[in-house]
């Protein structure tokens, strides 16, 4: 048996079986370029869901977070710390926000952002108390706490894990007026991602986060946008929304590349009319805003800004969508994202997109299917054009193959 089959026989023996991952064993990774327990290396178009938009490793912030860890890992919020305020002043600084509140995973930030509207509903809007609505949209993807999958409108992600988190409802994504309809007088918020990541690159149509905006603040309901995967330059702006005029949500949730890859940092981003309806003592996190994450967080942005990724994702995103779409090939339905966060669509009668992905590995370029037709495309925004030159050529040529 080799390393990697004994690696792959130890991994299924103790991990409970919650992923089906294609069969390879990662070792390293720097910048673009991850390798295999054989030695192999590829480029990776995953990015892990983009939380490596700053590249695998990235020196800065491995420096940063080898500094802290010999100095100061946590603390709990019992007590200030000296790195936490300067992290949060940067991130409000790059959100244009006032306030944050510092979590871990994505999903508990999603959680954050739930209890902060929610609050705000019962104590400055004057929903009556638990009657407070929360529209999601269908496709959406949250996280995997069971009140993220309640908003959820994918029976796979629920199936035997109810009762579920009561006062939400669903819409279908891209329609304002089916938003607008929705909307009560106990509505607190309406949550919902720029762009559909797990729902397979979904974009909605030109304006229609602007119009969600002018709804919200028409009907006052709080309009909240999950930058989880978008956000941090990925889109080709700062921020997904940015993409429109006059978008800015109420509150921006925040996580994956926000520490570049290499530790648990997520956000909720503000108001303080917003986030002042925390106090002391109602809501928190062993390692919420801890030293560590801070650091890291900190040296991520800095790393956006200083490498000027946003813009990178942009110029990039627009020459590998161009030579996507200049492949001779009848298997392809539609590309589909903005900067480097594409998806490609495969005609249902092409068959899942599963065997082109591990077509690919085999090639040396490691891509993710997403629900079942669509091959996701979304490398480290550090990404050069003979690099892409490189993959369009592997995409080329698996999609030629009878
Ligand atoms: C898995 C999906 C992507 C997210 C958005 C919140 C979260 C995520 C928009 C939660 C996390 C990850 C989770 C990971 C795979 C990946 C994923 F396929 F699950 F849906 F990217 F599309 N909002 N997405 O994308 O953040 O708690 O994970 O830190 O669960 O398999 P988290």
């Amino acid at each position: 048996m080799t390393l990697q089959e004994q690696l792959i026989e130890k991994t299924e023996r103790y991990s409970a079986h919650n992923y089906h991952p294609l069969p390879i064993v990662l070792t390293k990774g720097e910048d673009i370029w991850v390798w295999d327990t054989d030695g192999k290396k590829y480029l990776d178009c995953l990015s892990a869901y983009s939380a490596v938009n700053q590249g695998h490793c990235h020196p800065k912030i491995i420096q940063a977070l080898k500094e802290q860890a010999e100095k100061l890992t946590l603390t709990s919020r019992a007590f200030h710390n000296d790195r936490m305020g300067s992290f949060l002043e940067k991130l409000c600084s790059v959100a244009e926000m006032e306030m944050a509140l510092p979590m871990n995973t994505g999903a508990e930030a999603v959680e954050t952002a739930i209890k902060a509207v929610r609050k705000w509903a019962y104590e400055v809007k004057g929903v009556p108390n638990n009657q407070a609505e929360i529209i999601f949209c269908e496709g959406n993807f949250h996280g995997r706490t069971i009140t993220t999958v309640s908003a959820s409108s994918e029976e796979e992600y629920k199936h035997h894990f109810g009762p579920f988190t009561p006062g939400f409802k669903l819409i279908p994504y891209g329609d304002a007026q089916a938003l607008e309809a929705a909307i009560t007088p106990n509505t607190a918020a309406v949550i919902m991602e720029p762009i559909q990541g797990e729902a397979g690159i979904n974009v909605p149509p030109e304006g229609y986060l602007s119009a969600t905006r002018h709804i919200c603040h028409r009907h006052n309901v709080l309009f909240v946008l999950d930058e989880i995967q978008t956000g941090l330059g990925r889109t080709g702006k700062m921020f997904c929304y940015q993409h429109e005029h006059d978008a800015k949500p109420d509150m921006l949730i925040v996580g994956k590349a926000l520490s570049g890859g290499t530790y648990p940092v997520s956000a909720v981003v503000s108001s303080k009319a917003v986030l002042e309806v925390f106090t002391p003592g109602i809501h928190g996190s062993t390692y919420g805003g801890n030293p560590l994450g801070a650091a890291v967080g900190l040296a991520a942005l800095e790393v956006i800004e200083e490498e000027n990724l946003a813009e990178r994702s942009h110029l990039l995103g627009d020459y590998l969508m161009r030579k996507l779409e200049a492949i001779p090939t009848n298997k392809v339905a539609e590309i589909r994202g903005k900067g480097l966060m594409v998806g490609i669509e495969l005609h249902k009668d092409v068959g899942p997109a599963r065997p082109y992905c591990e077509a690919l590995m085999e090639r040396g370029m490691l891509c993710k299917e997403t629900h079942e037709t669509v091959i996701r495309i979304a490398p480290p925004l550090t990404i050069e054009k003979e690099n892409i030159d490189w993959m369009v050529d592997q995409l080329t040529e698996v999609l030629a193959a009878e």
